[in-house]
């Protein structure tokens, strides 16, 4: 796995050059803004439990054949599978964030999960609606913009300092929809 550092001298070494001017500014605007990617990985993975029982939850409200016989979170078991992969999905979102390189993401999560996903009849669209969910809560919970309307008994505000943290936001989003696609 690759994070921001590892990822630019990589890159300079495929070429054969030295680390240059622009790397430079780019790993020093990540050291800069260490401290605010630091709070999105937290907002992201102290609200983890949440964020998966809201987005398998809202993926079962808006398709409830996967519950009934035939329906691949039903029984208990795939439930629980399914849970746990929302999970997992979630965790290797939040590495990524913190490296700031999808590579950990790409190598020990997606790598194969279509397949497997297809040999066990695992549905896609389905899979996809539960991580577009998570997406909407991680960009709400890293801008901060999460409201007590979304959040219902659960809300939690985190303590976080005020700033603009669009750019970290985007940068989770793109995480999520690499999943999307990896599977789609
Ligand atoms: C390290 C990374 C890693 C990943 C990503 C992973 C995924 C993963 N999910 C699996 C199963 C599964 N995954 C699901 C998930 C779902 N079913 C649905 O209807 C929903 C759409 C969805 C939840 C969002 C289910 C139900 C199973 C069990 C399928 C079965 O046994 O029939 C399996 C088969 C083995 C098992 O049941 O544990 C793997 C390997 N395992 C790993 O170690």
């Amino acid at each position: 796995m690759l994070d921001t550092f590892s990822r630019a001298v990589v890159s300079a070494d495929a070429s054969t050059s030295p680390i240059g001017g622009t790397q430079i500014a780019d790993l020093k605007n990540f050291i800069a803004e260490g401290n605010k990617r630091l709070d999105a990985v937290n907002a992201v993975a102290s609200n983890a439990s949440c964020c998966v029982s809201d987005a398998i939850a809202g993926m079962i409200c808006e398709n409830t054949g996967l519950i009934q016989a035939g329906g691949n979170c039903y029984p208990n078991r795939r439930m629980a599978a399914c849970l746990r992969d929302g999970e997992i999905i979630l965790r290797y979102v939040s590495y990524a964030l913190l490296a700031g390189d999808a590579s950990v993401l790409d190598d020990r999560c997606l790598n194969g999960l279509k397949e497997t996903y297809s040999a066990l009849g695992v549905p896609a669209t389905s899979t996809a609606r539960a991580v577009q969910i998570m997406k909407a809560v991680c960009v709400a919970h890293i801008t901060n913009t999460n409201t007590p309307e979304m959040g219902g008994s659960r809300y939690k505000k985190n303590e976080t300092t005020q700033g603009d943290c669009s750019a970290l936001a985007a940068e989770c989003a793109g995480y999520f929809d690499r999943v999307i696609s990896a599977l789609s």
